[in-house]
């Protein structure tokens, strides 16, 4: 895996490898690099995740340890505040909205959730984060009290489904005596549709732009229904 510096490579190949080698100075002075050359935060971000895919793949394939997840971490956080102020210029729009963002019980990622905190701000809506492993009683009484447009669940490990299950049972059981139908978005990169099916969320994404178009149209929707 490391040395795999590929000569061929543009630099955008280059940060998803250099991130797959957990080569931390390398991705930093990828990200630099190809900022100040003006390259697009957003395709940037993405390689990064690419790279943090390829480490959950080696996790998997026991190549990487626990050690390497958290280095990955790290790495995508110091990519995440080199990017932060790029990305939010570029992503400005004019949409917006109220969101109520949680990492469920169970699970402590919040690299995407945060991320998707960034994108949703970016494109006008107020989001308000209430951290990593938020059991559903807790959320569901934020989410009635402050009464968003939506609450956006994020979830990595097999674990987080069964939570996101029981937020969303919740929260329609409540929503029986106080009224109202908050629409459920869930996000993280190994969800899919038969997940979605099993939470009961209204909608899913694995990945964040894809989510604000989601959570834009789950607002409009709302407001027409
Ligand atoms: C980094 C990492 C960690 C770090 C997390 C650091 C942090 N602060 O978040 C640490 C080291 C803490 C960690 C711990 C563990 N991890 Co981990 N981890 C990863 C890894 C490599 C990358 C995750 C990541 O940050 N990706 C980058 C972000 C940007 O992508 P994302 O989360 O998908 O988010 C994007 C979208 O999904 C979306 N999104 C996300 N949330 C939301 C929410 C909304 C509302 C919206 C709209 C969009 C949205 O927006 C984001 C941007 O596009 C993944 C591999 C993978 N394939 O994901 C494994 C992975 C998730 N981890 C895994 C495991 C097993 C663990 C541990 C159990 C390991 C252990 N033995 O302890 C623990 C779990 C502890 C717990 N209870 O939560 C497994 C989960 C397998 C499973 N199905 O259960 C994975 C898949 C690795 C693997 N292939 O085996 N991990």
């Amino acid at each position: 895996m490391s040395g795999s510096r590929d000569r061929g490579a543009g630099p955008l190949e280059e940060v998803t490898r250099a991130l797959a080698d957990l080569d931390e100075p390398r991705v930093l002075e990828l990200v630099e690099g190809m900022l100040q050359a003006g390259e697009s935060p957003l395709a940037v971000v993405r390689a990064c995740e690419a790279g943090m895919r390829t480490v959950g793949e080696f996790y998997e394939q026991h190549e990487y340890y626990l050690s390497g997840l958290i280095m990955a971490g790290e790495i995508f956080r110091e990519v995440m505040a080199l990017t932060q102020p790029a990305l939010e210029h570029e992503l400005s729009g004019t949409a917006s909205g109220s969101i109520l963002l949680a990492t469920v019980a169970g699970d402590i990622h919040d690299i995407g959730k945060n991320m998707a905190g960034v994108a949703l701000r970016s494109f006008g809506f107020a989001v308000e984060d209430m951290g990593v492993d938020v059991p559903a009683e807790r959320l569901v009484e934020r989410a009635l009290q402050l009464r968003p447009n939506l609450v956006g669940l994020s979830g990595l490990v097999t674990a987080s489904y069964e939570s996101m299950r029981a937020t969303v049972r919740l929260l329609r059981e409540r929503e029986r005596t106080s009224g109202g139908r908050l629409p459920v978005i869930i996000g993280g990169g190994t969800l899919d549709q038969e997940v979605c099916v099993f939470t009961g969320a209204d909608s899913w994404t694995t990945d964040a732009m894809e989510g604000v178009r989601i959570c834009q149209q789950l607002v409009l929707g709302a407001a027409a229904g």
